[in-house]
């Protein structure tokens, strides 16, 4: 396969003005007609370039140019591409091709799902669909005609308004869409099928009622409302915070069940993987509900930050995606609690998008080269993008970022632009210097920040010393430092937060600082400092940076205590645990345990007064994926070893606090999804997941009735996946055959009764893995029974993936061929936990990387599979 660099990006030499579709749907196959009105773009100095259109498996009927049939010399079809040489100035083209959407299992472009037609265009699907210019910077105004069978498919939609609507012979109907806004064709839509309609309105900002509808499959008609309600608070959300006012009539949501990403954001026409979309108390959990607020608000958000403003090309993505995430994220941290919010977002920074900087894929914000761009669509472009975008609104604050954000969308309102263009609209609006802020964007890897102090009693100066170094990353090295926001505070030895004083009588110093770093090393000096203060650095996780510092327990201790900052007494705890588990790494059964984290956490499950929702965020142990990450020579089943001693040594210290816990916060009222009650949820099943760690029989009685009692998901999974994890082998077999039965018919609850037990060290060994695949209700078809089963696995249960034997790697790989030829996109998505196989234990990584090599071996490899194997290898 080629590699596409951004150093090559031409503008487009012929521009599309408008596309005319008319879509003929069938059982066998859809014929597509297409006339496009195209001119030669007056930018491009390719002044005789023949007309190259892009296609993908398409079969080509006829092509006609101003209305003349072209003859089998004038334009050559190469398969992925359609030539035609010479061209007039100005003209229209006309091209009817033949697609099988019922073949389709790639799920790019036209494909069908549960017997309805849908499409996912982004990034590179509409050239599956007809032959176009298909790349973001060609942006066209769609009139789209759908005609199919009435009675299998009643409901027709596409982009925009729809403006026509009629009979046609043989119990065939149709309807016309118009979309007067200019959009590029990865934000074109189509649904067919056989969908009940849900409606509510919203009245905007400037008194506009926009008619909002929702389409699903008659049997999740009831599962809309969460949506619904999470759309209209985006949609006032935007107005209020970005001043930005939806400007179609009508915005639609569609529920697809096979569907490659979360959710995408075309034009008035967002279509959702169903289990991002559709929730109810019964088959929902609490973080679902969360999820699917956070997702419908991101592909709402996208309505100005991607598509009113799109990317110039593809290596742009995270001018999009990272301004949109952000967006989404301030979003979810305004209807909930912001604390612990910034907490989720950066165990998964940490956790992936780290572990990602630190790999084989690494790249930047920017990428500056791709073979697949599917395989782009990363936690480095969405979560670091994201993180990039915040650190500009931290150091301009909030209204210079909103001056900025409004001369972004005002200077490119219906442009396709680049990351430089939104930087360079803060820098305008604000008047910073961002030149040397830049560097985010180009250079990948995550900085390290060596900090070091000390403290001068005689003078009370306290001083801090901090180096930045960017580690190599493939095809990069000695890099440059970087702009780097970096917060602190210091607490004084009673817990006060003490002043920071720059130089010397300073007067009202700010009790927290925004150090910006932009040199290799800096000194900052501190005065009027009485004792040796505690300093509390990066808060907020104020960059996606490393610090490295050397942290005493007691330090950590006191942190977890006193630091005002809610982010860093969380982090404090994590760091401690983090500590005490690595030390017990290896070590011999009887070890001796933190006496200290013992009362740390004995403190905290008995504190009624901290916000109940981040003591639940502090009760968790930090991840084996994290623990993992933070490793050198990992080796997986001794640190989950070492997690579960801990875990199992806490839950038995504290197994009175638990129970006492879990009787605290049973919930008398009715169901709610508000912050308060999430919590109670969270920490309830929190304790019953640790009491029953250790097998405890007063745990187990809570948890069996738990699950006969609960009205709600996130209570009956809670006590499932506790069980699940028990050595209560007969109950756990019970309690999942019941489970089963009684959702069998609900596919999003039949993915998390898979994923609990694929994910699980009791329940999830391979030979169970293969039992799973073997269940009638697996689909080799359906991306999220394979991120159920293969992905929990090998994501989730890594003790179990990680067997010393290799069985684990073999698996994968042998399921990651099999879906290469079905859908490469999944399949390559699928490779990543082998990719990181030099981070593993030599052993270990040994089979990791024959695993790949024979992946590699592999005949007819698909491109999105052939550049993440080989990169991994190379
Ligand atoms: N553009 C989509 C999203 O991130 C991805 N398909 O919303
Ligand atoms: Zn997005």
């Amino acid at each position: 396969p080629q590699t596409i660099y951004l150093s090559d990006y031409k503008v487009p030499a012929y521009l599309v003005d408008t596309v005319d579709l008319r879509f003929e749907l069938f059982e066998d196959g859809a014929r597509v007609h297409s006339t496009l009105e195209l001119r030669r773009n007056p930018d491009s100095d390719e002044v005789s370039a023949p007309l190259e259109l892009d296609g993908d498996s398409l079969t080509l009927e006829s092509v006609a140019l101003d209305g003349a049939q072209l003859a089998a010399g004038d334009y050559e079809d190469r398969g992925d591409q359609l030539v035609v040489r010479s061209v007039p100035e100005q003209f229209t083209l006309t091209v009817v091709t033949w697609i099988e959407p019922q073949n389709n299992t790639r799920l790019e472009g036209l494909y069908k799902s549960s017997g309805m037609f849908c499409t996912q265009c982004e990034a590179e699907g509409f050239r599956c669909i007809t032959f176009f210019p298909d790349r973001p910077d060609v942006m066209a105004r769609f009139r789209t005609r759908i005609e199919a069978n009435k009675d299998a498919y009643p409901v027709l939609l596409s982009n925009g308004n729809d403006v026509e609507r009629g009979e046609l012979e043989n119990g065939r109907h149709y309807v016309t869409w118009e979309d007067p806004f200019p959009k590029p064709c990865y934000l074109f839509a189509l649904v067919a099928g056989d969908l009940v309609e849900k409606r509510d309105t919203f009245s905007t900002c400037s008194g506009r009622d926009i008619d909002l509808r929702m389409y699903v499959e008659p049997r999740n008609a009831e599962k809309c409302d969460h949506a619904m309600d999470s759309l209209k608070r985006s949609m006032r959300w935007d107005e209020e915070v970005y001043g930005r006012e939806y400007d179609l009539d009508i915005f639609m949501i569609v529920a697809v069940d096979d569907f490659n990403m979360g959710a995408m954001e075309n034009k008035g026409l967002n279509i959702f993987n169903s289990s991002c979309v559709l929730a109810s108390q019964e088959t929902a959990t609490d973080l679902a509900f969360q999820r699917i607020e956070a997702i419908v608000a991101h592909e709402y958000f996208h309505n100005w930050s991607g598509n009113r403003v799109t990317c110039r090309d593809w290596f742009q993505l995270s001018l999009k995606e990272g301004f949109t995430v952000f967006r989404d994220s301030q979003f979810s941290a305004d209807m909930g609690s912001p604390t612990v919010k910034r907490i989720e977002d950066v165990t998964l920074l940490r956790t992936a998008q780290f572990a990602e900087d630190g790999g084989p894929m690494a790249h930047p914000v920017r990428p500056a080269s791709y073979m697949e761009i599917s395989n782009f669509y990363t936690l480095t472009i969405y979560e670091k993008g994201a993180e990039v975008v915040r650190m500009i609104h931290t150091l301009l604050g909030p209204d210079l970022f909103r001056k900025g954000s409004d001369l972004y969308f005002e200077r490119h309102d219906g442009q396709a632009v680049t990351t430089d263009d939104f930087v360079k609209a803060m820098e305008d609006a604000s008047g910073r210097d961002l030149r040397q802020f830049r560097l985010w964007y180009e250079q990948a890897g995550t900085p390290v920040l060596n900090v070091s102090d000390d403290y001068d009693a005689d003078k009370g100066v306290y001083r801090l010393n901090i180096e930045q170094s960017i580690p190599d990353t493939p095809g990069q090295t000695n890099k440059k430092p970087q702009h780097i926001p970096f917060a602190l505070g210091l607490l004084g030895q009673d817990g006060q937060p003490l002043p920071l004083q720059l130089g010397a009588g300073e007067a009202d110093a700010p009790t927290e600082r925004v150090l910006e770093l932009t040199e290799a090393t800096h000194l900052f000096e501190f005065h009027g400092i009485e004792s040796r203060p505690v300093p509390s650095l990066l808060r907020h996780f104020s960059a996606p940076v490393r610090v490295r510092y050397a942290w005493s327990r007691e330090q950590l201790l006191f942190l977890m205590s006193h630091d005002p900052d809610g982010f860093n007494r969380w982090d404090a705890g994590q760091r401690l645990a983090v500590d005490v588990i690595q030390s017990l790494v290896g070590a011999p059964d009887d070890a001796e345990i933190e006496p200290r984290l013992v009362e740390a956490y004995r403190k905290l499950i008995s504190d009624t007064e901290l916000d109940q929702a981040l003591v639940a965020k502090m009760l968790q142990l930090p991840s084996e994926a994290y623990l993992i990450e933070l490793a050198d020579n990992a080796d997986v089943p001794a640190i989950h070893r070492a997690r579960d001693a801990v875990l199992r040594h806490l839950a038995g210290a504290l197994k009175a606090e638990l129970i006492a816990c879990y009787q605290r916060h049973q919930d008398g009222g009715p169901y709610e999804v508000t912050p308060e009650a999430i919590a109670r949820r969270s920490l309830r099943n929190t304790a019953l997941a640790w009491l029953l760690m250790i097998d405890d029989q007063e745990g187990r009685e809570l948890a069996v009735s738990q699950l006969s009692a609960a009205d709600n998901m996130t209570d009956r999974m809670g006590a499932l996946r506790a069980l699940v994890n028990s050595g209560f082998e007969s109950d756990r077999q019970q309690a999942l055959d019941e489970f089963y039965d009684r959702f069998k018919d609900d596919p999003q609850v039949v993915e998390q009764w898979f994923s609990v037990q694929a994910a699980s060290d009791q329940a999830g060994q391979l030979p169970d893995i293969q039992r799973l695949l073997e269940h009638p209700a697996f689909d080799w078809k359906n991306p999220n029974k394979i991120r159920s089963v293969v992905g929990a696995f090998a994501g989730q249960n890594l003790a179990a993936f990680h067997n010393p034997d290799g069985s684990g790697y073999e698996f994968l790989a042998d399921q990651v061929c099999r879906l290469d030829d079905s859908n490469p996109q999944i399949a390559a998505r699928l490779v990543t936990p082998l990719t990181r196989w030099r981070k593993f234990a030599p052993s270990y990584s040994a089979r990791m990387k024959s695993a790949l090599e024979r992946i590699r071996d592999k005949s007819g490899l698909s491109r999105d599979v052939y550049e993440v194997v080989h990169k991994s290898l190379a």
